[in-house]
């Protein structure tokens, strides 16, 4: 019966990049239902952050960077051989136990996440999430929008209006009636970033009897990411 599993042996190269990028399934509904803060809930965005953290700790990728449901995992060492089914499906079912098990409260449902396969070259790396990061914009200025003309208007009408405005309309409609963008957090407008650093550690050389400092690199969560540059990828490998 072996050979009815046609796409167990499915791979990417082992030698090359991967981005994984994973997905909440139906969180609209999700976070309608469990009553999240809107535009931001950051109880959710703590969440998120701790299953990006988990992912870290297990896959060793070079970098992970989420905003909204999303999480993206840049990878150099690809794990199970490259093998696409087991990849998308452990990675998709470790974030949705991650997110489970920090959950504060019960789900009307199980949550989900899809995920995908990227593979990526070097020089496509700064694109791919340039990408992301103008969507952790688009989607905050939305959000923002969004969340005012409900306020104001029913939710169909308010659909409607935001339908017909681009994103400097929305900057501009939220600045008239005192919501200034500028001033909101940069995690919300950028995204977050998780990825190594290197700390000082002072210690003692027995041998030479004096101090001394070593550097160990621990995971750092950025939310105060600037706007992606390709130095700052090329400073991550
Ligand atoms: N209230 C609230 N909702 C959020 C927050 N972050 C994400 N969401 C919701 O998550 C949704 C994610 O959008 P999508 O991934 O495009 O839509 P989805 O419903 O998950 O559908 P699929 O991904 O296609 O299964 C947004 O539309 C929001 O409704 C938050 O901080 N607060
Ligand atoms: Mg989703």
């Amino acid at each position: 019966m072996k050979e009815y599993e046609i796409y167990a042996d499915l791979r990417v190269p082992v030698n090359s990049k991967i981005i994984v990028r994973l997905d909440g399934r139906s969180f609209h509904s999700f976070t309608e239902k469990m009553e999240l803060e809107k535009p931001y809930d950051s109880n959710f965005y703590r969440i998120m952050v701790k299953v990006c953290k988990d992912l870290f700790e297990e896959f060793s990728p070079i970098f992970i960077y989420t905003f909204s449901d999303e999480i993206s995992i840049l990878l150099d060492n690809v794990p199970f051989n490259g093998r696409i089914e087991k990849i998308n499906s452990v990675m998709a079912s470790f974030a949705s136990s991650s997110f489970t098990s920090n959950y504060d409260g019960e789900f009307a449902k199980p949550v989900a996440f899809d995920s995908r396969i990227i593979p990526i070259n070097d020089s496509d790396i700064y694109d791919y999430f340039k990408w992301r990061q103008d969507e952790a914009w688009r989607n905050c200025v939305n959000g923002y929008g969004i969340h005012f003309l409900k306020s104001k208007y029913s939710s169909s009408q308010a659909n409607e209006k935001i339908n017909g405005l681009n994103l400097s309309d929305i900057h501009e409609l939220l600045f008239m009636n005192g919501i200034n963008l500028n001033d909101v957090e940069t995690w919300k407008k950028r995204g977050i970033g998780i990825y190594r650093k290197n700390k000082e550690v002072k210690g003692f050389n027995k041998k030479e009897l004096k101090e001394q400092i070593s550097y160990r690199s621990y995971i750092y969560v950025d939310c105060n990411l600037s706007i992606f540059s390709k130095e700052f990828f090329n400073k991550l490998f």
